[in-house]
């Protein structure tokens, strides 16, 4: 009779007693190394000697050494779970988040004064029962240009300096091509506004940029008169800058309208001003520009086929210029470079 079957059971005990004492999860699976060890663990040294027993033993043997890793097996694996289970107890504890406490504050966004304005101006023609329409950025020269009065070489493309894409489309260099688009697609009566980008090869400076956002509207129906043009325009300007305000129109040109005016307004800023130096909106000019404007050119109502017996108005502002007079901003850059100290002040 082999004494391996004694040595597996001495072991067992002892490494009960053992395992029972070891004091961390490292500790722990170091004892199942040398436990089990392939080469130099306990159960394989024992295992060693395997060859020298009787083959009528060896079975026996063999399935007492396999309850002995069982059983120890088992005995690491709990405590090893003990362990992991209190660290991971230690760690809540120390760990633990307040979840009633206020979260971080995430900055506020807001719109950016431009879409506020454009937005603002929109909600005033709609009131006024305009129907918003969208027109394309990338123009055709006829749309731009020749169904607008503006034929090939006429001075006033001068005007219009633009960004040709190729021999025939541009980036459209104003609103006012909607027009057009509109009137040959719908009969009058027509109330519409289109507002968007809009591009010219102007050089850049406090009020000038290479892209900029533009407000269209025009009017067409029966009767449509001046009266009705300075009626709405009128009350255009007055909701935005005020009810006191002043309008004035002054004769201009545009090949599409016909007569052409500008409309200005009196200063808001200069109306109750005691200050001495020059005012920084109108440079004590009193009157502050606003838009372009005009009855739509017979010319126009004969290429969209108006109907004779219908006139119409339309007009056309700068969205960075009407911001500017509302907010008192003096340099057109400002809205373009993202820079938050400003952005954050509207
Ligand atoms: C026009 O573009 C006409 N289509 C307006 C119009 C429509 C008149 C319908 C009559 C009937 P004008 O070139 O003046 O007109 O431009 C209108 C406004 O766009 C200007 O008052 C200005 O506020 C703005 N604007 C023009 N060029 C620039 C630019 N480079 N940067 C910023 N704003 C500009």
């Amino acid at each position: 009779m082999s004494d391996l079957l004694p040595q597996l059971d001495g072991l067992l005990a002892d490494w009960k007693t053992r395992i029972g004492m070891l004091a961390s999860e490292d500790e722990l699976r170091e004892a199942r190394l040398s436990l089990f060890g392939k080469k130099e663990g306990k159960l394989s040294q024992i295992l060693r000697n395997l060859s020298s027993v009787s083959p009528e033993e060896r079975p026996l043997i063999g399935k007492k050494a396999n309850e002995v890793k069982e059983d120890l097996e088992r005995l690491l694996e709990e405590r090893i779970e003990q362990f992991q289970k209190k660290s991971l107890h230690a760690r809540l504890e120390q760990e633990w988040v307040d979840f009633s406490l206020p979260g971080d504050k995430m900055p506020d966004g807001r719109l950016h004064p431009l879409t506020q304005t454009l937005r603002d101006v929109r909600e005033i023609f709609h009131g006024l029962g305009f129907q918003s329409v969208q027109g394309p950025e990338i123009e055709t020269d006829y749309y731009n240009f020749e169904a607008l009065n503006i034929p090939p070489d006429h001075p006033s493309r001068d005007m219009w300096d633009s960004f040709y894409i190729g021999d025939k489309t541009l980036l459209r260099t104003h609103t006012s091509p909607v027009q057009i688009r509109v009137m040959e697609a719908q009969k009058p009566p027509l109330r519409v506004i289109s507002s968007g980008k809009c591009y010219r090869r102007d050089a850049i400076d406090a009020t000038h940029s290479f892209q900029f956002h533009q407000l269209e509207g025009f009017m067409v129906d029966l009767g449509i008169s001046f009266a009705d043009l300075k009626g709405v325009l009128s009350t255009f300007a007055r909701e935005t800058f005020g009810k006191a305000r002043k309008v004035r129109f002054m004769p201009s040109y545009f090949p599409f309208t016909e007569p052409s005016v500008e409309m200005l307004i009196d200063c808001f800023n200069c109306a109750d001003r005691t200050l001495s130096e020059r005012c920084k909106i109108c440079g004590d000019g009193k009157w502050l520009e606003i838009l372009g404007a005009g009855m739509i050119h017979p010319f126009l109502m004969n290429v969209v086929k108006c109907p004779p017996e219908y006139t119409g108005f339309a007009f056309g502002m700068g969205i960075e210029r009407i911001a500017m007079l509302k907010y008192g901003i003096d340099d057109i850059r400002l809205f373009y470079e993202n820079d938050e100290r400003f952005l954050r002040q509207f």
